[in-house]
């Protein structure tokens, strides 16, 4: 290679990581993506956290319980008289080190917290706002302790961050409802200025920062220039972080992927939906709630079971996604006694699972019958994690459409025990106990020469889906 191509090869490279990649959710190919994205793309699974002024009312106003993060808006509260939480905001059973050890005790490697919602209101001590904790009778800055707490854990603290703020003057538009609020002398690029200084503050004060998670993209006072240079100003002041695709116009609706085009940012976000199948060479979290609201709400019982949310994050790994799992913190300091309960439940379950999870890549199959199925490179061969969530009444469990040779099988909740094998026409058929030690979903590990060389079932309709 002529040193003229060669100093163009590294001026490509260097312009590519300056300026961020462009184009949909990015494909794995982008040289600088691969290292700066790896802790994430290993990690998998991650904690949600809706904190704020709104947990206080904890979805209730006025007799109507359906309010939670959105209650501001939902319950038309105006300004002043939300502003009036301020003085009621004083969780003193906060202990940063408690939430994240919970965090970590269910397996969880990163934990994105609401740093600033849609109310405008700052969870730190904003030096360019009087709208923060500071304000209230708690005045502690609770993403330092929390930055802290993940320093001494070893967990990945990540902020979410508004775009959309209904408290600061400068933000357009107004809600629909705010009819007494003028906008008089508003100016939406100086709302852009006191944004991009807040987020200086979180990017700058908190250590090294894993993800900024933007959200609140979706009104037309927010544009795609304007997210392409958030994109770079925050890649500037801290160059390994990761952005969501929400800091650009890109996202396709709930299913949260970013459409064809120029749009930056480095993963997609599905909320509250795992997609149908893989997204090969595609980066995605999946984030969803515990129940049916974000922020706390006290009427709120709608839980999904421990077994369909370690099922999800099953799913969601043999599709080759992040699974960003919420919390809704009560106004004192505590999570709900049922997220801790669940928490726990995922972390029995992947202190014995973890290795079929971690580091892993998603299903070679098309469609199992009986679960999921994970894979990880080991030497010479391939580590096939089959997620058994329906064991076989027959003891035997058939891996189809799959040339290579097996080396090995074993539960991974006991290795020592071997499990026989035996290949029938295109399928491998491994002999299983007759109990499922896991009725949740209990893992086999099969160990098979080479990377696996699969017989795709001949295309039909609803043969399009990856498990
Ligand atoms: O409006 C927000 C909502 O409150 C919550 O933060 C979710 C989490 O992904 N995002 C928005 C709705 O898409």
């Amino acid at each position: 290679m002529s040193k003229k191509t060669l100093s163009c090869f590294f001026l490509a490279l260097l312009m590519a990581s300056f300026f961020g990649c462009q184009g949909g959710d990015q494909k794995i190919d982008e040289p600088n993506e691969e290292t700066r994205m790896d802790w994430w793309r290993d990690a998998r699974f991650g904690m949600f956290i809706h904190w704020g002024l709104y947990s206080i009312p904890a979805g209730e106003w006025k007799g109507t319980t359906n309010h939670a993060e959105w209650i501001r808006t939902t319950a038309e509260i105006s300004l002043e008289e939300y502003d009036q939480f301020l003085d009621d905001f004083n969780p003193v059973e906060f202990d940063a080190e408690a939430w994240v050890k919970m965090a970590k005790d269910a397996g969880m490697k990163y934990i994105t917290i609401t740093s600033k919602h849609h109310d405008g209101f700052g969870l730190y001590d904003s030096k360019t706002s009087d709208f923060d904790v500071m304000a209230t009778p708690f005045k502690r800055d609770i993403l330092k302790e929390l930055a802290d707490a993940c320093e001494k854990a070893g967990i990945k603290l990540c902020f979410y961050h508004s775009i959309m703020d209904w408290h600061h003057p400068d933000y357009l538009p107004r809600r629909g409802w705010e009819k007494n609020r003028s906008t008089e002398g508003a100016e939406f690029p100086r709302y852009v200025d006191y944004m991009k200084n807040q987020l200086k503050e979180l990017l700058t004060n908190y250590g090294e920062i894993g993800v900024l998670w933007f959200d609140g993209e979706w009104e037309d006072t927010w544009t795609h220039e304007e997210g392409v240079e958030l994109y770079d100003y925050i890649r500037s002041l801290q160059p390994n972080i990761i952005i969501n695709n929400r800091v650009d116009k890109g996202r396709q609706g709930m299913q949260g992927l970013t459409a064809e085009g120029n749009f930056v940012g480095d993963f997609g976000t599905p909320e509250q939906e795992i997609p149908d199948t893989g997204l090969p060479g595609i980066d995605w979290e999946s984030c969803m709630t515990m129940n049916d609201h974000w922020g706390y709400n006290k009427n709120d019982d709608n839980w999904k079971s421990s077994e369909e949310l370690i099922q999800n994050l099953v799913d969601i790994a043999s599709k080759g996604g992040n699974f960003l799992l919420n919390i809704g913190p009560k106004a004192d300091g505590t999570f709900p006694q049922e997220s801790i309960e669940r928490l726990a439940a995922i972390g029995n379950w992947m202190n014995v699972n973890g290795a079929s999870i971690y580091e892993t890549q998603a299903s070679p199959f098309e469609h199992l019958d009986w679960g999921r199925v994970t894979q990880k490179q080991i030497n010479g061969g391939t580590r096939l994690y089959l997620h058994v969530f329906d064991w076989p009444e027959n003891g035997e469990l058939r891996l189809g459409g799959i040339r290579n040779e097996a080396i090995q099988a074993s539960l991974l909740s006991a290795a020592s025990t071997q499990l026989t094998i035996r290949r029938d026409e295109d399928a491998l058929v491994i002999e299983l106990p007759k109990i499922s030690p896991n009725e949740i979903d209990e893992v086999i590990y099969l160990d098979i020469k080479g990377e696996p060389d699969m017989i795709l079932a001949p295309m039909n309709a609803d043969s399009i889906s990856n498990h």
